[in-house]
């Protein structure tokens, strides 16, 4: 049984840059949502029990209903945790030295990763991610889509839908992206994924 994650901080912790009420709709609503349809159409389906990466995997293109919730309730419980209160500062050293060596600068990684959720046409989302060839790159998917499916590891990740900006930034995507890199990011649980797909 899949089970809505707790917020691993007050749902008023990221204020003002992401209010409690979005975290009341997108966390409590949406999210759980997606976590009840996922138990619902996982019954039957001959993923029960099997870890959750490994249904997203498998149930690509092959059982859109369960792929787009199973694949929501990942994508949702790692972005909670890609964010923290007073985020967005210092990159740990091993992270920012992979960053400038495969962007070019963490500035010029910055910008690619909010024109590539501008750019995502619809809903979807924005990843840094680490290929299966050990480079990071950016890049937007639709819908429920990510990098797993691409055989990459997600770094960080960004919620994209209207759902995710609408109340606090209304339909100003790329304010909202810029206040996700640069005051939202918890970069060490970055490092931790960076490390662990390293
Ligand atoms: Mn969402």
């Amino acid at each position: 049984m899949y089970e809505l994650p707790q917020l691993p901080y007050a749902k008023d912790a990221l204020e003002p840059y992401m209010s409690a009420e979005t975290f009341d709709y997108h966390h409590g609503k949406h999210h759980q949502v997606y976590v009840t349809k996922a138990n619902n159409l996982i019954e039957g389906s001959g993923f029960e029990g099997k870890p959750i990466e490994e249904v997203i995997k498998g149930s690509y293109q092959s059982n859109q209903g369960l792929f787009n919730n199973v694949a929501q309730h990942w994508n949702h419980a790692e972005y909670w945790k890609a964010m923290k209160p007073n985020g967005g500062g210092a990159i740990p050293g091993e992270l920012e030295k992979k960053i400038a060596e495969d962007f070019g600068s963490v500035d010029a990684f910055k910008e690619t990763f909010v024109n590539d959720g501008v750019g995502q046409f619809g809903s979807g989302w924005v990843w840094l991610a680490m290929t299966s060839g050990g480079k990071l790159e950016t890049m937007g998917t639709p819908n429920a889509e990510n990098p797993l499916v691409h055989d990459a590891h997600p770094i960080l990740i960004c919620d994209v839908w209207e759902h995710a900006y609408y109340v606090d930034y209304r339909n100003k995507r790329p304010d909202f992206i810029k206040a996700f890199i640069d005051n939202m990011v918890n970069w060490e649980y970055a490092a931790e994924r960076f490390a662990a797909a390293s």
